[in-house]
């Protein structure tokens, strides 16, 4: 958790310095994103779990491994960038090694494309399960619609949990002002589906309710539809400021607090920590400063269309 919180600061400072072109990113969903990463059954095909993540999702791909590099150099839009050769912008992460599918800028549309996955992992033996997540806001969107119905078709019910990390914001737009139903996990219930919310910022109870739906999803092959009540701790994104949001709760801070508390953890240990953390992340971005974008001659490569001629009808 602190390690995905280092790095988005650091992401934050670049941007803030004018090394990047924009910020959006995960702080404040740590104690959600890193037990699902820990939980995730990793791999490539379909007997792993495939991931459809949005772009908060720094904190499990952390927890799965990544290493701050990956994260700096596409935020930097350096050629070098492993998801996206330098193309994408901050969190649009992709790593077909761990079946983890691009994340997409138009918002939610991650919700129906995951339904391709678990419509195929329904139809092997020993399948792994699908994965998605999103916000709250975006539950607005007909592609969150469509994840109910498919996955919930009795008998051809879909090994898929949906996920939805509710932070009570859609860029400046109040959850409150949007919602008839008491709590966006309660539309699981129309569907016959197993559904839970619970704390997003508390690590442990995390793990386990995740752990538990993950199980649930992986034995009986039905979906499950999960609300993490989560925090947006640096704003929506440099779209409006990337700057610190008074008054919501900074997981990170509390659990090392209760660390603290417990003779867990000392204060010597927790500045060791983020300082390691932090000097990594600077001598990382450093170097990159010295690296190249994309080249103008790679602009079409990963494109489904004619490279000759440039024109995607002759493909
Ligand atoms: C289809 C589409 N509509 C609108 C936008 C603009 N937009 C980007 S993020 C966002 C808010 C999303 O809020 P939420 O789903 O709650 O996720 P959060 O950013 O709070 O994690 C919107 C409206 C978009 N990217 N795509």
């Amino acid at each position: 958790m602190v390690k995905t919180r280092i790095l988005e600061e650091r992401l934050i400072r670049i941007y803030k310095a004018g090394q990047s072109y924009f910020w959006i990113g995960g702080a404040g969903e740590e104690a959600f994103g890193v037990p699902l990463g820990l939980l995730v059954h990793k791999g490539m095909g379909l007997k792993y779990d495939w991931l459809h993540m949005h772009y908060r999702a720094t904190p499990t791909l952390i927890a799965m491994g990544m290493e701050m590099r990956d994260s700096i150099a596409l935020t930097m839009n350096r050629a070098s960038d492993p998801s996206t050769g330098g193309r994408n912008f901050c969190n649009h992460y992709c790593y077909p090694k761990w079946n983890v599918a691009p994340v997409t800028s138009p918002i939610e549309v991650q919700y129906s494309i995951a339904l391709g996955t678990a419509i195929a992992q329904s139809r092997i033996p020993d399948g792994g399960i699908t994965i998605v997540t999103g916000g709250d806001a975006g539950t607005a969107e007909g592609d969150f619609a469509s994840s109910l119905v498919w996955s919930s078709r009795k008998g051809a019910e879909l090994p898929l949990l949906i996920t939805v990390q509710n932070n009570l914001w859609g860029i400046s737009t109040s959850y409150s002002t949007q919602h008839g139903e008491e709590k966006i996990s309660d539309r699981g219930k129309a569907f016959g589906m197993k559904t839970l919310t619970f704390d997003g910022n508390n690590p442990i109870e995390s793990y386990i309710k995740l752990q538990e739906s993950m199980e649930y999803v992986r034995k009986k092959r039905k979906p499950c539809l999960l609300e993490a009540m989560v925090s947006r701790l640096y704003g929506h994104s440099s779209a409006s400021g990337a700057n610190w949001v008074e008054g919501e709760v900074d997981c990170v801070q509390t659990f090392g607090e209760r660390l603290l508390k417990g003779g867990l953890l000392t204060e010597n240990k927790i500045s060791e920590i983020s300082n390691r953390y932090d000097e990594e992340a600077k001598r990382i971005s450093q170097n990159l400063l010295a690296e190249p974008g994309p080249e103008p001659e790679t602009l079409w490569d990963h494109f489904y269309l004619n490279r000759e001629s440039g024109n995607w009808r002759e493909f």
